[in-house]
């Protein structure tokens, strides 16, 4: 199932294009096929969001991609400077299988379904999307975690000539982007690493070829464009708690009790919004899976675990 490569990928060892190419719209075609047969398309309780789903043009254009730029237009006019194919995922930490594979390979014989996930930035809007992928437990479980691995943390690409937003001295972040998830988070059944979006393949704006969606935390969880998976002993660092850990921590809930230190997370404004129709609605604890996910952190304080 699994094919182990060698930590440095060689020519011949890339999968042609056109067959990768094919492969994709295979898994694209598998997913929809399961939504003919009446098979689950999302439609088991609270992963179906019971909200209108905001029209693509909205989520492939005003995005959050900090390694293109720090506006909402940046990423769409440029991600598409960003190569993914060939793209190879280095797993390395507490697993029985370690080193550098294809993400052809990684997904390959994982089935592709489709999931509507509300989905909300700290930022304060949100949208409602159909997203494929595949649960984040099943491709877990191909690297044979041991005990140890207690967290996940995930890498971004880090590539400046392709992603002017990691180039110049001006930019605070980083880089890599990091993420992280503890590992009953990670291996939770809502958690889906998303290859997809409306039945399409994933737009490079959007995190291709593939990201992580996490839909009862904050969208900076779902880290984009991932090329490094570690399990941990320890909770990982991530990049927004490193830059200012005053206002972004490491779980991220979505909580509307818990205010950002500069604005109320209170309410949401769902896209499309406008100054005329500003589409104004209450935020839900857990982003409204909280009959899914609240067990994770019973006992835990949420103010002081933001
Ligand atoms: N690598 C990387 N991943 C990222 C980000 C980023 O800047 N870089 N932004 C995050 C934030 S803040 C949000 S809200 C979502 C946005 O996802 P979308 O553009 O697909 O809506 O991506 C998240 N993942
Ligand atoms: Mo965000």
């Amino acid at each position: 199932m699994l094919i182990r490569k060698p930590p440095t990928i060689v020519g011949s060892e890339i999968t042609p294009e056109s067959v990768y190419h094919s492969r994709r719209q295979f898994m694209t075609a598998g997913a929809v096929g399961l939504a003919a047969l009446g098979l689950p398309l999302g439609a088991t309780a609270g992963w179906q969001a019971d909200d209108e789903i905001t029209p693509e043009n909205i989520v492939t254009q005003y995005n959050n991609f900090y390694e293109f730029g720090t506006g909402k237009e940046d990423p769409a006019a440029y991600a598409h400077e960003m190569t993914t194919d060939p793209w190879s995922v280095e797993v390395s930490g507490a697993a029985n299988k370690t080193g550098t594979f294809a993400f052809e390979d990684i997904i390959k014989g994982l089935d592709v379904e489709e999931r509507i996930y509300r989905f909300r930035c700290v930022e304060a809007w949100s949208m409602v999307v159909p997203w494929m992928g595949i649960p984040l437990k099943d491709i877990l479980a191909q690297f044979e975690p041991t005990g140890n691995a207690k967290f996940v943390e995930f890498k971004t690409l880090y590539r400046p000539d392709e992603m002017r937003g990691q180039q110049g001295f001006f930019s605070s972040i980083d880089w890599p982007y990091l993420e992280g998830l503890r590992m009953d988070e990670a291996t939770h059944p809502l958690t889906l690493m998303v290859t997809g979006l409306y039945g399409k393949d994933l737009p490079n704006q959007n995190g291709a070829p593939w990201r992580l969606m996490v839909p009862w935390k904050y969208g900076f969880k779902s880290i984009k464009s991932i090329v490094s998976i570690r399990f941990t002993e320890r909770e990982p660092i991530n990049t927004w708690k490193q830059l200012q850990a005053s206002e972004y921590g490491f779980y991220a809930n979505v909580n509307p009790a818990v205010s950002h230190p500069r604005w109320s997370q209170a309410s949401e404004r769902r896209l499309p919004s406008s100054l005329f129709n500003v589409n104004r609605r209450p935020t839900l604890p857990f982003n409204g899976y909280a009959d899914e996910v609240a067990h994770l952190y019973a006992g835990m304080d949420l103010r002081k675990y933001y």
